[in-house]
């Protein structure tokens, strides 16, 4: 069995449609869990939706309507985005599921039986919108003398009695886990924010609300409803079998396993000082890495309700195409980094990249073969030049830099190297004009064919993670089996089966096709 891989992206607030940054974090955590499926790993990759909590509550209220009746409605605008956009969960979680509540009320009973839960009286600062607790030292003052947490949100003034788990013991574990797993928080300048808030000193946290009862009962305390944080949190190991399937735990999140989150900026915090001491407290394994990715702007803005420029996803995945849309924010955006995006840049990508160079070389190839050869597949045998060979290596070399850029989640930079890779094959094209050998060489035009071909199967191999639907469609033009669409399978001699198979090329059908902008937007 090979080793497991687990992947989970953060689970959303559905109080309100998703938009692309949602799109964002599930592509880039998608295209991750298909690149380790494909170097044989044994993946579980989880997204869903975090239901419970004051926000979702008071939303519901606002809408007239049951949280219940919200979370169910907006869960599936978030699941359809999933499947829109072909994201390949294997678990599609919903915080109020029976097992995730079974999950929270153990870990719960966990963390009580280490002596890290106690009865007390919360009296501080409460934003909604993040569902967070905060410092008095923390705030900035807004309009008005309001209050503002460092999100910017507006805080109000809470006081209820409360649960209250000992976070203040942790403060140097905490420091411990960070100076021994350096890679716990990446990339390196939100580990360096959260190393200086940590050394600041940890109050312990108010894990627990009366004042609504939207959320998993808290055990053996009437009343109580657990901070959704904690619920929220747990929801990874839900999904790992917590707490009673032991063999599906051990696969999925066991000690030393390669267990990895992918969040967004905004919530490293919960995810690299709450989560780690409530699970250090029920003494349960600890995640590999948490990865904070950057933020998506819309044409270097903030996007929100008021503005007015909150992109719905699958609005641009129908104009642009799904493929275009997931290698677009892939590639224009250095994961980890803030990125823009525009219907410009959009179009700008998908026609440089993907239409004019990768599209390109491969329909003039296939079609070229499917036309001068009838569809037989060139013979490569008859002369191997140095400049055949350099181009295979070129290939193969930059398809194990992407192999390794994707395995340190720098997916952009994965795709940088296999479009040095796709450049350097229109140069070949260019170089050795096949169309000009047709008469002069017909030898040496199909072993610059059958070099091509090669070099373009390897090349829709290595971008399956990226654009599985396109990626796909031209493998299976190219006639590569299923079962060798992998970067093991690359390693083999496809090629030479093909053309033993007497496998015939049908004339390609484009599959990128030239995005345009309306002229208003032009
Ligand atoms: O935070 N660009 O849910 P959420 C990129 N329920 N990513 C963005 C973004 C943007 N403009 N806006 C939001 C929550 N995100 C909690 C998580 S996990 C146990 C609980 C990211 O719906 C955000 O950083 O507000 C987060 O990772 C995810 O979208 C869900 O955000």
């Amino acid at each position: 069995m090979s080793k497991p891989y687990t992947i989970t992206t953060a689970i959303s607030y559905p109080n309100g449609r998703p938009h692309i940054g949602h799109a964002y974090e599930v592509i880039a955590t998608d295209a991750i869990a298909r690149f380790q499926r494909m170097m044989g790993r044994d993946v579980f990759f989880q997204t869903g939706t975090d239901e419970h909590g004051l926000k979702m509550a008071q939303t519901a209220r606002g809408r007239n309507m049951e949280p219940r009746a919200l979370a169910d409605e907006m869960s599936g605008y978030f699941k359809a985005m999933n499947d829109g956009l072909n994201i390949s969960y294997d678990r599609f979680i919903r915080t109020s599921e029976p097992d995730h509540h079974r999950a929270s009320q153990a870990i719960w009973q966990a963390m009580e039986a280490n002596g890290d839960l106690y009865l007390g009286r919360y009296e501080g600062w409460y934003s909604v919108r993040d569902e967070a607790f905060y410092d008095e030292k923390e705030l900035t003052e807004g309009e008005g003398g309001q209050k503002l947490s460092p999100q910017g949100t507006p805080v109000e003034w809470t006081v209820e009695e409360s649960w209250f788990f000992r976070l203040s013991a942790y403060q140097q574990k905490l420091l411990d886990l960070y100076a021994s797993q350096p890679d716990f928080i990446q990339p390196d300048s939100r580990r360096n924010e959260i190393m200086r808030f940590v050394e600041g000193g940890l109050s312990d946290l108010s894990v627990s609300r009366t004042s609504f009862d939207w959320g998993v009962k808290v055990p053996g305390s009437d009343g109580h409803v657990m901070y959704v944080w904690v619920d929220a949190l747990t929801n990874y190991i839900t999904g790992c079998g917590y707490p009673d399937d032991a063999e599906r735990m051990a696969r999925y999140w066991s000690e030393g396993g390669d267990i990895t989150h992918i969040i967004g900026k905004d919530i490293v915090r919960f995810h690299t000082v709450y989560w780690p001491a409530f699970l250090m407290s029920a003494r349960l394994p600890l995640p590999k890495q948490v990865f904070g990715h950057g933020f998506l702007l819309n044409r270097g803005e903030k996007m929100s309700k008021s503005l007015g420029n909150v992109a719905d996803p699958m609005e641009l995945a129908e104009r642009f195409g799904v493929d275009q849309l997931r290698y677009f924010l892939l590639s224009e955006v250095t994961f980890g980094n803030d990125g823009s995006y525009s219907a410009e840049a959009i179009v700008a990508r998908s026609n440089s990249d993907l239409a004019n160079s990768f599209g390109n070389l491969a329909q003039r190839t296939l079609s070229f073969i499917a036309k001068n050869l009838e569809g037989r597949l060139p013979w490569g045998g008859s002369s191997e030049t140095r400049e055949d060979i350099e181009l295979l290596s070129t290939v193969r070399r930059e398809i194990v830099s992407l192999e390794s850029e994707f395995a340190s989640l720098a997916p952009s930079d994965g795709i940088q190297s296999w479009m040095r890779a796709v450049f350097a094959c229109n140069a070949y094209i260019d170089a050795q004009a096949p169309w000009s050998l047709r008469k002069t060489d017909p030898a040496r035009m199909e072993a610059v064919l059958a070099v091509l071909y090669v070099a373009i199967g390897e090349l829709a191999v290595a971008i399956l993670p990226v654009i599985p639907t396109s990626a796909n469609a031209l493998l299976d033009q190219l006639g590569i089996p299923p079962n060798i669409r992998n970067y093991q399978g690359l390693r083999s001699q496809w090629y030479q089966a093909l053309v033993e198979q007497s496998f015939t090329l049908t004339p390609p059908k484009p599959l990128f096709p030239r995005l345009e902008l309306p002229v208003e937007e032009a």
